[in-house]
């Protein structure tokens, strides 16, 4: 049994990753900037109560120096539990002081995640009001429609966020002539997944293919949400359908929420380092440091936004200028 408490420590890491990576905002570093949320968020882990192993991480471990799939995390005492990581999601949209990069990670008992790959995924993702109205393997409009019906909107009120690829130009053009609106983002379909269940976003649905990992933990998130996600993971070549077979994955089947976070003990955090839709970016103030976090945690389907003011005085490793 997870602590509730623990979601009050998660925050505290992601606020730190965040932190640290947004002073690299726009300068053109994105792997300067995803070094610094990755050893920040690293910091902060064992001082937290959880026995974590992580399940979706920065790599294996022969190829990254921490926060490896495979890596221990925490005192050593407390819950068992599966951590998925994305210290900085959207590396490049820091690098270009983009929207909606995100420090991010979630939770879930022991064994509860699914161990995604790192490989393509294509995804659907809406908020609570279309659950069960979607389907991955029905047409663009099919699901454009069933949402419209679910949100009590037409369909040229909607508006779809995907990712903008060449590999989406089929979608696009299938959304376009359903007469829907479109949302093009450059990268960071974790925040266009989420994003789809709040309403303040003005997004209510999010197509495409993006990385594997990032659909895991936009699950976790959708499920404290009461949102949906489906995903099927598209194998690039020999080696990654070798993978998928490896863990028991047939890839014609659709992933649904409960494949890829199983039950409902399972925590999502994740605070801005861009400013985006939901969640402002940090801010640094001279003296202190603004941060903008989302914690919510499935079983008791709690949503907290937690607003922190970080001194920089006090803890002035938060930002190192160097
Ligand atoms: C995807 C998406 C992520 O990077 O992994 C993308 O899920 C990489 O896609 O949110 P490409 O191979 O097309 O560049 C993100 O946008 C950011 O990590
Ligand atoms: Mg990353
Ligand atoms: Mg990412």
């Amino acid at each position: 049994m997870m602590e509730r408490s623990l979601s009050m420590e998660l925050v505290r890491i992601t606020e730190a990753a965040a932190i640290a990576s947004s002073k690299w905002m726009g300068r053109g570093l994105k792997n300067e900037a995803d070094d610094a949320a990755t050893t920040a968020m690293r910091n902060v882990f064992d001082t937290i109560p959880m026995r974590g192993v992580v399940v979706i991480g920065e790599g294996e471990m022969d190829e990254a120096p921490m926060l490896y799939i495979g890596e221990e995390l925490g005192t050593g005492q407390g819950p068992e539990v599966d951590v998925a990581v994305d210290p900085l999601e959207g590396t490049n949209i820091v690098a270009a002081g983009g929207w909606n990069a995100l420090a991010v990670l979630a939770i879930a008992d022991r064994g509860n995640l699914l161990n995604a790959p790192d490989m393509y995924m294509e995804k659907i993702a809406v908020g609570p009001e279309s659950v069960g109205k979607i389907d991955i393997n029905a047409p663009v409009i099919e699901n454009l429609r069933a949402v419209a019906k679910a949100k009590n909107k037409d369909i040229e009120d909607l508006v779809a966020t995907v990712m903008n690829r060449p590999r989406h130009d089929q979608i696009i053009h299938e959304i376009r002539e359903a007469g829907a609106r479109i949302k093009l983002i450059d990268d960071g379909d974790v925040a266009g997944a989420i994003n789809t269940a709040f309403d303040q976003t003005g997004v209510d649905i999010l197509f495409g293919i993006g990385g594997a990992p990032e659909g895991v933990i936009a699950a976790v998130g959708l499920k404290c949400l009461g949102g949906e996600l489906q995903g099927k993971l598209l194998p690039q070549n020999e080696e990654e359908a070798q993978r998928c077979i490896d863990m028991g994955i047939d890839v014609t089947k659709v992933l649904k929420m409960d494949d890829l976070v199983k039950g409902d003990d399972a925590i999502f955090a994740a605070t801005g380092v861009t400013d985006g839709e939901l969640l402002r970016g940090v801010q640094l103030k001279g003296g202190f440091a603004e941060s903008h976090t989302l914690v919510m945690r499935a079983k008791s389907g709690t949503v907290r936004f937690i607003e922190g003011r970080h001194s920089l005085k006090k803890k002035p490793n938060l930002v190192m200028h160097d």
